[in-house]
């Protein structure tokens, strides 16, 4: 690992937010590009914290520092990341289901979608399935749903069968995404696309357009 870059994913395990900006700013003035230092120092980090989680090393405090820093990280690199002056091809509504707290992942997403061009209505965590249907009938073209745990991916389908209920199903595209989440339940619950991570978002989203922008 890069030298710089293994101080960007240091920085994140031991949660140091004081430095987080000092790391990532070295790694882009050493010439190392935002998504090298997003998925080499910042994301590989946060596997290695969920990896110590899982066999008990880290608990939930040291869990949280560490994302607390992971978010200094990814909001020093954001305009870093995102091209200016791009006209929005479409509105992406995207959110935390409900129950769900996590929301590194879906910033990431909602990241690379508004860096390709894409509006964003930032629903945050915690989001309702009243609060999804009522960003359908605000006229979002695309629903971005997050979910992280297990216990609350049931979230998923009942968006989608309240999209059904309330009209506006055919309105909208629903996407689905996050670690428990994989294409063969998206095509289980009737999602329209699925994406393993935040860079095969947009590619994805694209191939959904002609069916969303007239
Ligand atoms: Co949580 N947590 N957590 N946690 N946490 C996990 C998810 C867990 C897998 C850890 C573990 O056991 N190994 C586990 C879930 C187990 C399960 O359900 N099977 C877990 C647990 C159990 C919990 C609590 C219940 C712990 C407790 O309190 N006992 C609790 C639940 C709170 C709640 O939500 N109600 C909890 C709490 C927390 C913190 C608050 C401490 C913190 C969240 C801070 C925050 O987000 N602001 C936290 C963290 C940081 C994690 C881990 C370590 C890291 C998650 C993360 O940010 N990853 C995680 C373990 C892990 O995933 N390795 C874990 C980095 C992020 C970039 O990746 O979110 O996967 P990810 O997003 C990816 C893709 O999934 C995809 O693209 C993203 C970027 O590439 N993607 C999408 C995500 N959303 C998408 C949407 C799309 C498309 C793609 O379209 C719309």
């Amino acid at each position: 690992m890069h030298n710089q870059i293994q101080k960007v994913y240091d920085a994140v395990l031991v949660g140091d937010l004081a430095n987080i900006e000092t790391e990532v700013d070295s790694a882009l003035r050493s010439g190392l590009s935002a998504e090298n230092i997003l998925n080499q120092g910042l994301i590989t980090a946060m596997d290695e914290v969920g990896r110590r989680y899982e066999v008990g090393e880290y608990f939930v405090p040291e869990m949280l520092i560490s994302a607390r820093a992971m978010k200094g990280g990814l909001k020093f690199l954001k305009p870093y990341l995102i091209e200016s002056g791009v006209e929005p091809v479409a509105k992406v509504a995207i959110g935390t289901v409900k129950g769900d707290l996590h929301d590194i992942g879906k910033n990431l997403v909602a990241m690379m979608l508004e860096g390709a061009g894409f509006e964003i209505d930032d629903l945050g965590v915690d989001v309702s399935i009243e609060q999804f249907v009522d960003a359908a009938e605000r006229g979002a073209d695309i629903l971005g749903l997050s979910g992280l745990l297990t216990t609350t991916m049931p979230q998923m389908p009942l968006v989608i069968e309240a999209l059904r209920d309330s009209g506006c199903r055919d309105k909208v595209k629903v996407i689905i995404g996050g670690a428990p989440v994989t294409q063969v339940y998206a095509d289980q619950i009737g999602a329209d696309g699925f994406a393993a991570d935040a860079s095969s978002v947009a590619p994805m989203v694209r191939m959904l357009i002609p069916a969303v922008v007239e």
